[in-house]
């Protein structure tokens, strides 16, 4: 290979620090568990009214039947077919999250219980290679006949997925032989050749799941097929569409009787689109897949598309959060600023999609800066889609929440106040955890010459560049003095250099090496550090990291006349744990003095809470009966405690608001 920049192999990763690590430190620990029991049925889906809320569909079941599923696909057990028809997938990507755990070397625990998972996927499937439980035991004779709603190719992605990721940190290649047997069916019945089926998935995952089962296989039919799907995507007439409107005795989804081309991206060839449009999931993992294809096929219009699209979903489509979508129903993007903070979307997965949408655009371009959103994404959206104890999820991740009007039944019941217990749709939780156990592969990049520094998340990595073995530690402790510190470590004197992205939060920054000042140049965004002697050398990068109010363009309507605070990458919120109820009569000034204070007490990481004084407006109406009147306005100074958006809900729950109104 030539010398393409590749993420860092998470094996030779130990994440160290004290927020991301307490989470890593748990995956294997407890939060799997607590998942596994959830997928065999041993948890509430505390919001069976989700999919009512967010897709007009309501639920019946009262917890989880994915791995009953499977046992009934294999033989092994009488039933029928209960939950989501993508329900596989939430144990593919436990199974995923379970891989990586193994792989850090911190999931032996979880073998037996992953490869007995594996056994029983192995029978799931049926002789020819399909392997999906609803077809299976509901509709044999239906599969490839729905593939707008029915999922089959998606669930085929997720199962690939797992399947690279357990072979990678087993060797064992049970899984991927069961992976392959399903994708080589599938690249028997689509594909351009004559007589082959011309359809593609409904919802996009399986075309970067290929492009990862060709890296692992070489084989250069997953890639075709991946490249294929997305060549095929979007031509007319829509096939999507033309199958909807032909197979309407078979339907799945009530809420898709309005289905149009943008929901799943097919409204134009992939390569010619230039705006995120329809459901955010489907769309992140369509970019991702591009900008992956982009990367192995050099193709440089796919590449120019990734990069609008790229431009247009973070500079007028994603929330200060790095929450995306602002459509509860449909789950999906609506129009250029439109980023309403209370009844808005912004799932877990999609900011995840996201983050593997930008890693995928830096490795494809270089470009630090991609590493902005994935970061937001990260540190805000991803890490608050769980709680401190890791057992409770958001699905929908809202920056403003009035408890009362989260209200089943309503446009708002989507919008849950608190982190639940598992969903019907159970989709977020096991992302969050195989994002979290791989979180090693958005830290840390490399190429034949250069290692790379993307996210400043306290952590160990062992390689060898150039022929030479480093060895790296980062503390990044810049939330508390500004300060990054690496220690790089190498073998010999080759010389290699340490590439540091500069983030904006980062003012006025200064590097040292070992004691004396060096001014490093900067190339794509990222600060060159040069090494060329072998033993310890440490470079410290000293910045300001100043809690800041920030306001949004003046197009987005929900924000105007107010201001977000953020400290480094961290979002923070007003909770009314701290600050009282109605959080929206607060208004803050945009010079207010911030004081950093003490953390939150028992919660991951020391991140700062910060401290300012505001004022509480009152407005008098003659009688507190009133609705509407003439009214008396004051103001009352009032201090208040900002807290990290990424933590909130983890105390008393209660109203919650990141926009703050501006005093002018
Ligand atoms: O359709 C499968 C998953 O369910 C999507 O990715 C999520 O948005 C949820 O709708
Ligand atoms: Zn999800």
């Amino acid at each position: 290979m030539a010398n393409k920049l590749r993420v860092s192999n998470i094996r030779h990763i130990e994440i160290t620090d004290q927020l991301f690590g307490r989470y890593v430190s748990k995956i294997a620990e407890t939060i799997l568990p607590y998942q596994w029991d959830a997928l065999n049925g041993r948890v509430d889906i505390s919001d069976s009214h989700q999919w009512e809320a967010l897709n007009g569909r309501i639920t019946e079941e009262r917890v989880s039947s994915c791995i009953d599923n499977f046992r009934i696909a294999a033989g092994e057990k009488q039933g029928s077919h209960s939950g989501a028809v993508f329900q596989d997938t939430d144990a593919y990507k436990w199974l995923e999250a379970a891989a990586y755990c193994i792989e850090i070397g911190k999931g032996e625990a979880l073998r037996t219980l992953a490869d007995d998972l594996i056994g029983l996927i192995e029978r799931a499937q049926q002789p020819d290679g399909y392997l999906n439980t609803y077809f299976t035991i509901a509709n044999p004779e239906k599969r490839w006949k729905n593939l707008a709603e029915g999922h089959e190719l998606y669930c085929a992605g997720h199962l690939i997925e797992a399947a690279v990721a357990y072979y990678n940190a087993t060797g064992a290649d049970r899984l991927l032989e069961v992976a392959k047997r399903f994708a080589n069916l599938i690249g028997n019945v689509f594909g351009p050749e004559e007589g082959k089926c011309k359809g593609y998935p409904g919802h996009q995952e399986l075309e970067l799941a290929l492009v990862k089962l060709y890296r692992v296989t070489r084989e250069n039919r997953y890639l075709d097929l991946a490249r294929h799907f997305l060549t095929e995507r979007g031509k007319v007439p829509n096939y999507l569409i033309h199958e909807l409107e032909t197979s309407k005795d078979f339907r799945l989804f009530p809420e898709f009787s309005n289905y149009d081309a943008e929901y799943a991206q097919t409204h134009l060839l992939p390569v010619e689109q230039k705006t995120a449009e329809g459901h955010a999931v489907r769309a992140m993992y369509m970019y991702a897949a591009m900008a992956d294809l982009a990367r192995e096929c050099d193709d440089e219009k796919m590449k120019q598309a990734c990069k609008t699209i790229w431009e247009n979903v973070t500079t007028r489509r994603m929330y200060i959060t790095g929450g995306i979508g602002s459509s509860g129903l449909l789950e999906r993007f609506t129009v250029d600023y439109d980023l309403p903070n209370d009844r808005m979307y912004c799932e877990s997965c999609a900011s995840i999609g996201l983050m593997m949408f930008g890693q995928r655009m830096n490795l494809l371009t270089r470009d630090a800066s991609y590493y902005d959103a994935v970061e937001r994404a990260l540190c805000n959206t991803v890490l608050a889609g769980i709680s401190a104890q890791g057992d409770r999820y958001f699905y929908v991740n809202p920056l403003e929440v009035w408890p009362d009007n989260c209200k089943a039944s309503t446009s708002m019941s989507h919008v849950k106040p608190v982190r639940q217990e598992w969903f019907s749709c159970a989709c977020c939780p096991p992302n969050i955890a195989r994002t979290l156990a791989s979180i090693g592969q958005y830290i840390y990049g490399e190429d034949d010459k250069s290692i790379y520094i993307n996210q400043f998340i306290s952590s160990k990595l062992r390689t060898n560049i150039a022929g030479t073995d480093v060895n790296i530690q980062m503390d990044a402790s810049y939330m508390s003095d500004g300060c990054v510190r690496l220690m790089v470590e190498s073998a010999s004197s080759h010389s290699f250099t340490v590439r540091v992205r500069i983030p904006a939060y980062f003012k006025t920054p200064v590097f040292r090496l070992d004691e004396k000042e060096i001014s490093p140049v900067v190339e794509n965004g990222y600060a060159v550090l040069a090494v060329s002697r072998g033993g310890v050398q440490t470079f410290t990068l000293r910045a300001n990291v100043e809690p800041t109010f920030f306001a949004a363009n003046e197009q987005v309507r929900a924000d105007l006349g107010k201001l977000a605070l953020m400290m480094g990458p961290y979002v923070y919120c007003l909770e009314e744990a701290d600050n009282g109820k109605n959080l929206t009569a607060l208004h803050v000034s945009y010079d207010s003095r911030i004081e950093p204070d003490q953390p939150l007490p028992d919660l991951p990481g020391s991140l700062p809470t910060l401290c300012y004084s505001g004022k509480r407006l009152s407005q008098q109406l003659p009688n507190d009966q009133l609705l509407y009147g003439t009214a008396q306005f004051s103001f009352s100074q009032v201090k208040l405690t900002a807290v990290p958006y990424c933590l909130w809900c983890n105390r008393i729950p209660g109203e919650m608001t990141v926009w703050q109104k501006a005093l002018l």
